[in-house]
C-alpha cells in the first residue's frame, strides 16, 4: 500500500462487526486497520466495474431461495430481456431450497449494469456478487 494513512470513523452493527472480527482471527490478521483496508480494497476491485467504459466480460452469481414467491421466474423473465449480453447460464441445485445462478455475461457495460441492478432487485436473492473485466478494443 502506497501513500498517506487517512483516519476515519465508521458506525458498523455489532451483529456484522462480530463476524468480522471471528473472520480476522480465522484468517490470522494481527491488525484490525489492515483487515479493514484489505475489505475497503475488496470492495473497490469487486464493484470498480461500474465505472468503466465500453464492453466488459464477466460473470454474476446469484444464490436464492427458489420456494419464494415467483423468484425464479422473475430472475429467468429479466434474463429473456437481456439476451445480447447474456453468453450463458448455468443453474446449481445447491439444496432443496436454495439454487445458484451463474450468468456468464460480455457487453456494454451500460445494458450490464441495467441487467445486474434489474436481478439484485429481486425479492428472494440471498446473495449476489459480480466479477468484471473491461474487454479491450
Ligand atoms: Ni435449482
Amino acid at each position: 500500500m502506497t501513500g498517506k494513512v487517512v483516519k476515519t470513523g465508521v458506525a458498523v452493527p455489532e451483529g456484522i462487526m462480530s463476524e468480522f472480527q471471528e473472520l480476522i482471527k480465522t484468517l490470522g490478521y494481527r491488525s484490525r486497520s489492515r483487515a479493514f483496508q484489505d475489505a475497503i480494497q475488496l470492495f473497490i476491485t469487486s464493484n470498480k466495474w461500474v465505472r468503466l467504459s465500453g464492453r466488459i466480460a464477466g460473470c454474476v452469481v446469484i444464490t436464492y431461495d427458489h420456494e419464494e414467491h415467483e423468484v425464479e421466474e422473475k430472475l429467468t423473465d429479466i434474463q429473456h430481456n437481456f439476451l445480447d449480453v447474456i453468453s450463458a447460464t448455468m443453474h446449481i441445485h445447491l439444496t432443496k431450497k436454495y439454487c445458484m445462478l451463474i450468468i456468464a455475461l460480455r457487453g456494454d457495460v451500460e445494458v450490464v449494469k441495467k441487467l445486474y441492478n434489474e436481478l439484485s432487485s429481486v425479492r428472494g436473492i440471498t446473495n449476489i456478487q459480480s466479477a468484471f473485466t473491461s474487454v479491450p478494443t
